[in-house]
């Protein structure tokens, strides 16, 4: 999954395709990269961004997903946003990127809406909001309490009439939780995998540069660490990665697919 990013401020991308043209560039350039999905988002949710009035982000993203709509790609819209989402599913998009994980009624009555058929979903899990979410996440058992969040709402989802075969659960790496609790949700992935479609975001993250010494450098410095996470995920069974270098990492899985299916053959 390429992440587009239309905003001024988003951590790594942040301000590189906020004209038509330069958004519809990337978007090729992934495709022809080889991302099999394109997620696009109009907000930035990087630990301490100001939420984004949603007539702002639809105005960001709409115009987008029009211009995408024969790219022959998924369309993933990353937004938590009911109207932003309401509006998109007018354009035509594929699949409902939410970060605030179906909690909001709003989200989970769009999915209720014919229009919404069929359509991917992913809920990920935050704690808090992006405005204070790294002050001081805390929690008895991480991987209890995310794991349990993730289950529940894929069984309200499945209530909802969503397939379960459509719905993907992200344990929200970075979203209000430290190092350690990062840490502890990527060892048990498997698990997670083991039984539910998982996506993991971790592409150039503050998790990356910590485990690289690279916490100070800029976000696209991070590549090493990123493609390192990126394999490790789909060796504990991940179906979607979430990445801003897709040309690197398709290389890096295409390359992990072949060797891997070597050393246990
Ligand atoms: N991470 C970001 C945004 N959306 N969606 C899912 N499902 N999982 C993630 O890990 C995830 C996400 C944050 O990354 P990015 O979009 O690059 O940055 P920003 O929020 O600053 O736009």
């Amino acid at each position: 999954m390429g992440i587009l990013n239309i905003t001024p401020d988003s951590f790594s991308d942040g301000g590189r395709h906020i004209h038509l043209a330069q958004a519809l560039d990337a978007a090729h350039r992934m495709k022809a990269d080889g991302a099999d999905i394109l997620d696009i988002g109009g907000e930035s949710t990087r630990p301490g961004a100001a939420p984004v009035d949603p007539s702002e982000e639809l105005q960001r993203v709409g115009p987008v997903l029009e211009a995408l709509q024969d790219i022959g790609l998924p369309l993933s819209l990353d937004s938590r946003r009911p109207s932003v989402v309401d509006a998109a599913l007018d354009i035509g998009i594929d699949l409902i990127n939410d970060v605030g994980g179906f909690k909001d009624p709003e989200m989970q009555a769009l999915l209720r809406d014919p229009r919404a058929r069929g359509l991917g979903v992913c809920v990920m899990h935050m704690q808090g909001e992006p405005q204070q979410m790294q002050k001081s996440p805390s929690y008895e058992s991480v991987v209890e309490e995310v794991h349990g969040f993730l289950q529940k709402q894929q069984q309200l989802l499945e209530g909802l009439g969503v397939a379960p075969e459509s719905i993907l659960l992200d344990p929200g790496f970075g979203f209000g939780k430290t190092l350690d609790h990062n840490l502890a949700l990527f060892d048990s992935l498997d698990l997670l995998c083991g039984q539910h479609r998982v996506l993991v975001g971790v592409s150039r993250k503050r998790m990356i540069g910590q485990l690289s010494a690279r916490e100070d450098a800029p976000a696209h410095e991070r590549l090493g660490g990123s493609l390192a996470a990126a394999v490790l995920a789909a060796q504990a069974g991940a179906s979607v990665i979430r990445v801003h270098d897709v040309r690197e990492t398709v290389d890096a899985l295409r390359v992990w697919r072949v060797l891997n299916a070597a050393i246990v053959s």
